[in-house]
């Protein structure tokens, strides 16, 4: 690269990636050819609009990747082009919320603020939400009247019934179902029920869950939701970016008159973005065609073998981890019981090229900027081809560093040359 400041600093974070284990659940490694798509050519193009119907001379071929990259997801989740839309252009998961938002739920004009802004329902973030489940910090929560569920203080777990209270009490139009940071499975069936109650759409974020519902290794939300979003880049394992999946019979969508579908390709463009970015769409089909293959069904399930063993091993060595383990690739774990803040075991654990990020659990007491927990996930250290053997090493290594104090880079190191 003829740039080499920005060359050096792509080649040191290749050694950083390399060289420690990445435990943010959020994360993973995509491969050479979803790179390879990603700096293609078609960086270069503009295609307002969607298939057949552009705003820019030149797409013939952009036509036809993203029509691919829309058979490809439709495909890869078992869903009929019939019942089912997929829109491939979100830049990103939180824009993909948005959308959903504006397409099904447009706060009304009205500069006196007399007209009640319409109302969205989701998870606390502080209790394993997103910040575009209704944050009052995002815009999600700005423009949107939401209110927020959590979970059960002893259970540490979704309490469908508080959640059906509060539905009926709110009457929301939206009910996001979803997480970033909670470690079981959800009962769609049970949200469905709850959405059909009032009225409201059901809307289920899968983004962290995506490669898992991909692979068979978590329930499907399909059969219950109305819209589904998801990143494309964690457990997917695919460039950055975003789908949102639109049942075209959704009930409550044929009640208040709207075509799903067209309602939310409206809202993703032009109500919201400009140019698809066509290069991620080509990363993004080529990414969705490696999780069809048979090998991505032993990747999902070995990735959530990978975090239960984490949990497992954790609970050995007496951390508390939340709700008492894991049905996916992600867990939590309790350090400010053993007297440690989430952000300093962090920060602790990076320096020995351990990294995952600090988070806040259920009911916390702490701050949010170093709240009692740590966050950990399997799926980048799946994709190395690390197992459980690996994950009990790990955990010897975490408990190093967060109680006896080493510093276990050396085995760090020598663990991540194997992979
Ligand atoms: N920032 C992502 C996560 O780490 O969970 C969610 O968008």
């Amino acid at each position: 690269m003829r740039d080499s400041i920005v060359g050096k600093l792509i080649q040191a974070e290749t050694k950083r990636q390399k060289e420690t284990l990445d435990l943010i659940p959020s994360e993973n490694i995509v491969s050479k050819e979803v790179l390879q798509a990603l700096g293609s050519v078609f960086t270069n193009k503009y295609a307002e609009g969607y298939p057949a119907a552009r705003y820019y001379g030149g797409n013939e071929y952009a036509d036809k990747l993203e029509s691919l990259c829309q058979e490809r997801a439709l495909k890869l989740f078992r869903l009929s082009p019939k019942k089912w839309s997929v829109n491939v252009q979100p830049y990103s998961g939180s824009p993909a919320n948005l959308a959903v938002y504006l397409a099904l739920a447009c706060p009304p004009k009205s500069e006196d603020g007399k007209v009640p802004t319409p109302k969205i329902m989701g998870m606390q973030l502080d209790m394993g939400g997103h910040l575009t489940h209704g944050h009052s910090v995002s815009a999600t929560g700005k423009f949107w009247t939401a209110v927020r569920y959590g979970v059960g203080k002893e259970t540490e777990l979704l309490d469908y019934n508080a959640i059906r209270r509060m539905a009926k009490k709110e009457k929301p139009k939206i009910i996001i179902a979803g997480f970033t940071a909670y470690p079981r499975l959800i009962d769609f069936k049970k949200f469905r029920s709850i959405a059909d109650e009032v009225d409201a759409y059901l809307l289920v974020d899968m983004s962290h869950f995506a490669g898992l519902v991909a692979g068979s290794a978590y329930p499907s939300p399909f059969p219950y939701a109305d819209i589904v979003t998801t990143t494309t880049h964690k457990s997917l394992r695919g460039p950055r970016g975003a789908m949102i999946f639109a049942n075209r019979e959704s009930k409550i969508a044929a009640k208040n008159k709207i075509d799903i579908a067209k309602a939310i390709d409206r809202a993703v463009f032009p109500g919201l973005q400009g140019g698809p970015h066509l290069n991620q769409i080509a990363a993004l089909a080529v990414s969705l065609k490696e999780a069809t293959e048979p090998s991505f069904k032993k990747y999902a399930h070995q990735i959530v073998k990978n975090a239960r063993t984490l949990a497992v091993e954790l609970k050995k060595l007496g951390w508390r981890v939340i709700s008492g383990g894991t049905d996916t690739h992600l867990l939590l774990v309790d350090v400010a019981e053993r007297g440690i803040g989430g952000k300093d075991a962090s920060i602790l654990l990076e320096k020995s090229g351990i990294i995952s990020n600090y988070n806040t659990i259920p009911y916390d007491h702490r701050p949010p900027m170093n709240p009692s927990g740590i966050r950990l996930g399997t799926p980048a250290l799946t994709t190395r081809g690390m197992k459980e053997n690996e994950m009990k090493k790990i955990v010897t290594l975490i408990n190093a560093v967060l109680v006896e104090k080493k510093n276990v880079s050396k085995e760090v190191h020598a663990l991540c040359a194997k992979f």
